[in-house]
């Protein structure tokens, strides 16, 4: 911790050496971009990822070929991906996601992604599908930093008073207060970027280095195989976060732009897929979020028990994959509950019965599927643009209201891509990989004063942040 060991006493320009301001050398330029740290360790998490899971590197390849042949086929879409920016993020696009023990760790880990410009947006109770957990997702917000690396992480934290026994409620929040799961590297940097305001290029490498070391897998447990056996009782994720050093990435999920065939192209492979896809049916026009994991590894563990180490398994990391559309607004997605819970309910059936994909099919038929009925009846939110022929006509017209621009060729409305989750299916995912039988609910309700709490910041409202994207594009038509 160099900066500390530095006199504090008013430098030549009266100000304190620590403080950037009085570091001329130190401009804004002289720090590494968040965007930038964010690609950086976006990619270094994927490869770690890929040496823990090669089934991930299977998945990366098959999803590479099954987008480019999609580009091939639908030149349209291409174009329409070159133009938003899109097309460039597609191969560097993936979301993982972690699980926090205690309000300590998730309040470090908002820090640790605010140096990689990743905000918390939304809030997901998972309680009411038997997990006991609640989550936000850290990601860039801005439709710029979305372009350059979207990278998202969905971060839950243990809600333990939704364990029953008291003992083993308190055993285990005297486990996890034990625990460090942050370098000390990590934490100076974070500090340092937090006072001065970023990180200079070197720092920036280091900081990577060292965050990475809280997301990667550990193969030694902390706590016996017995004690192990009875937070496994209590919930099989109470195990999962509690037994280890820190809390692993369970998943990295790259983007596809045809989900079906992806799915078609695992069964192919041998990767045991999900039968049903979360989320709405194929469309037209793909709106919020498709996604299919396969099932978690049974990964060898040793377990510290005294003399004799202890070996057994744990499952906790599998694959996914999904493919992204419209980001809906209020109304779209008070359209999207409806019928998603229309299509569940059905038969009474839930998402299990072998008709679930009709059943979703019949279902959906009540939404729009033209992007022009989508953004006229306001479903959807969508990025404002001038054409050539717009940029080509006189200011005069150009200033004329959107509709009428997009009436005569010299504009055009493109879907803004959804960047968050869905709680219903992220309650399917973690269902699927918890075994499937774990399906009790918990009374209690949504906590999300309690979240942000334990966060010590509130979450972005993700209907405000599309609304600003497409109110920027809208602005920008007129200037
Ligand atoms: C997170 C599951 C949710 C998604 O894509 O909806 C998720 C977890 O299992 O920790 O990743
Ligand atoms: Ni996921």
């Amino acid at each position: 911790m160099q900066w500390m060991t530095r006199p504090l006493h008013p430098g030549e320009n009266g100000r304190f050496p620590h403080c950037c301001a009085a570091r001329p050398d130190m401009t804004a330029e002289r720090f590494a971009s968040p965007d930038h740290i964010r690609s950086l360790f976006s990619q270094a998490m994927s490869h770690m990822y890929r040496t823990e899971v090669p089934l991930y590197g299977t998945l990366m390849e098959l999803v590479g070929a099954v987008n480019d042949d999609v580009l091939a086929a639908e030149p349209a879409l291409a174009a329409q991906m070159a133009r938003s920016g899109e097309r460039e993020r597609l191969d560097v696009e993936r979301h993982g996601a972690i699980r926090a023990g205690t309000a300590e760790e998730l309040a470090t880990l908002r820090r640790l992604f605010a140096v990689m410009g990743m905000q918390p947006v939304g809030y997901y109770d998972l309680s009411v599908a038997g997990v006991p957990v609640h989550s936000t997702a850290f990601r860039p917000v801005d439709g710029e930093s979305l372009n350059r690396n979207p990278f998202r992480v969905f971060t839950s934290l243990l809600r333990l008073e939704l364990i029953e026994d008291a003992a083993l409620r308190a055993q285990a929040a005297d486990i996890l207060a034990r625990r460090r799961i942050f370098t000390p590297g990590a934490l100076q940097l974070i500090e340092q970027c937090e006072r001065d305001g970023g990180l200079g290029e070197d720092d920036a490498w280091r900081f990577v280095v060292e965050a990475l070391e809280t997301f990667r897998w550990h193969n030694a447990a902390t706590v016996s195989l017995e004690t192990y056996h009875a937070l496994h009782a209590a919930h099989r994720l109470v195990a999962d976060v509690v037994s280890f050093r820190g809390p692993h990435i369970n998943h990295l999920t790259p983007r596809t732009l045809d989900i079906d065939a992806a799915q078609d192209a695992m069964h192919a492979r041998g990767l045991a897929a999900k039968a049903v896809i979360e989320g709405p049916p194929r469309r037209a026009c793909p709106i919020l979020l498709r996604q299919t994991s396969f099932k978690a590894l049974e990964e060898l563990v040793h377990f510290p028990s005294g003399a004799d180490n202890a070996a057994g398994t744990h499952t906790a990391r599998f694959g996914e994959i999904e493919q992204r559309g419209l980001a809906l607004t209020p109304k779209g997605r008070a359209l999207y509950d409806t019928l998603l819970a229309q299509a569940r309910e059905s038969g009474g059936a839930g998402s299990t019965g072998g008709d679930y994909p009709q059943r979703l099919q019949a279902a959906f038929a009540g939404f729009p599927d033209d992007h022009a009925t989508l953004r006229r009846e306001g479903l959807g939110y969508y990025r404002y643009a001038l054409t050539d022929a717009g940029r080509a006509a006189p200011a005069a017209e150009r200033a004329l209201p959107a509709e009428v621009l997009i009436e005569r060729g010299l504009a055009h409305a493109e879907p803004i891509i959804y960047e968050d989750f869905l709680p219903v299916s992220a309650a399917g995912i973690f269902q699927s990989n918890l075994g499937g039988e774990e399906q009790r609910a918990y009374a209690a309700r949504a906590n999300r004063d309690a979240f942000e709490q334990a966060l010590g910041a509130p979450v972005a409202d993700e209907f405000a942040i599309y609304e600003r994207l497409q109110a920027q594009s809208l602005a920008q038509l007129a200037a």
